[in-house]
């Protein structure tokens, strides 16, 4: 067992034999000024500088032999996977499904839709397609977890409070031990992010655990 004696709310153990590494939507629409996420107003710029640390994050995974599992947030071109309440959504100028300043809006194979390239994903990790928020609604990722023995999640990526928040919610009820990696996550509105990583925390645990980067690193002695 690996352990990070100075995760919060209190030491986080793990076997890293048992341990996949997610990193949520580090998707261009998201991340990239010009992207989707700009066009709405967004500071991207909050966004783009994790992307060092969560490079560095996956470059000690790949080291010490994790899985690794990157996530997109996108709908099939024909918006079969996409319920009309989340279609309504968002801006009314700028829907999914829409064209926008790279493609159509999460649509699957448009360029806004890819992982950007500092994070492209290597042969052999899984890169999962998801049209909810949280990455077990309606994908494969519980029978993919489960086939790899998998019992320990590290969590990156964005939105801390969307995305990130609500697949660790999910991974939770599954009997997953998660960790959020606290500066390899990002939110556009800083006081969501601070306030999740609370959430998460709070009550012994009651989502999970936090840590930063350097620490799951040196845990993983890479
Ligand atoms: C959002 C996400 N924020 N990946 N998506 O709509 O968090």
């Amino acid at each position: 067992m690996a352990g990070i004696a100075g995760a919060q709310p209190f030491p986080f153990s793990f076997d890293p034999a048992a341990t996949a590494l997610i990193v949520i939507d580090m998707q261009r629409d998201f991340v990239e000024p010009g992207g989707f996420g700009a066009s709405l107003g967004n500071d991207v710029t909050r966004l783009q500088a994790i992307v060092p640390t969560v490079a560095a994050l996956i470059a000690g995974a790949r080291r010490a032999g994790l899985a690794i599992i990157h996530t997109r947030e996108c709908h099939r071109p024909d918006l079969s996977d996409l319920p009309q309440a989340k279609r309504d959504r968002g801006s009314p100028t700028l829907r999914i499904g829409d064209p926008g300043p790279m493609g159509r809006v999460l649509i699957a194979g448009e360029p806004g839709a890819e992982i950007v390239p500092d994070l492209a994903p290597l042969p052999g990790e899984v890169v999962l397609d998801k049209p909810g928020k949280g990455a077990f609604h309606a994908t494969p990722l519980g029978q993919i977890l489960a086939d790899r023995g998998v019992r320990f999640l590290l969590f990156a990526g964005v939105t801390t409070e969307v995305c990130v928040q609500t697949t660790m919610r999910e991974a939770n009820d599954r009997g997953f031990d998660g960790l959020l990696v606290e500066d390899a996550t990002e939110s556009y509105f800083p006081a969501f992010k601070a306030a999740t990583l609370d959430m998460i925390r709070a009550q012994g645990a009651i989502v999970g655990w936090t840590a930063t980067t350097a620490e799951v690193l040196e845990a993983l002695d890479v």
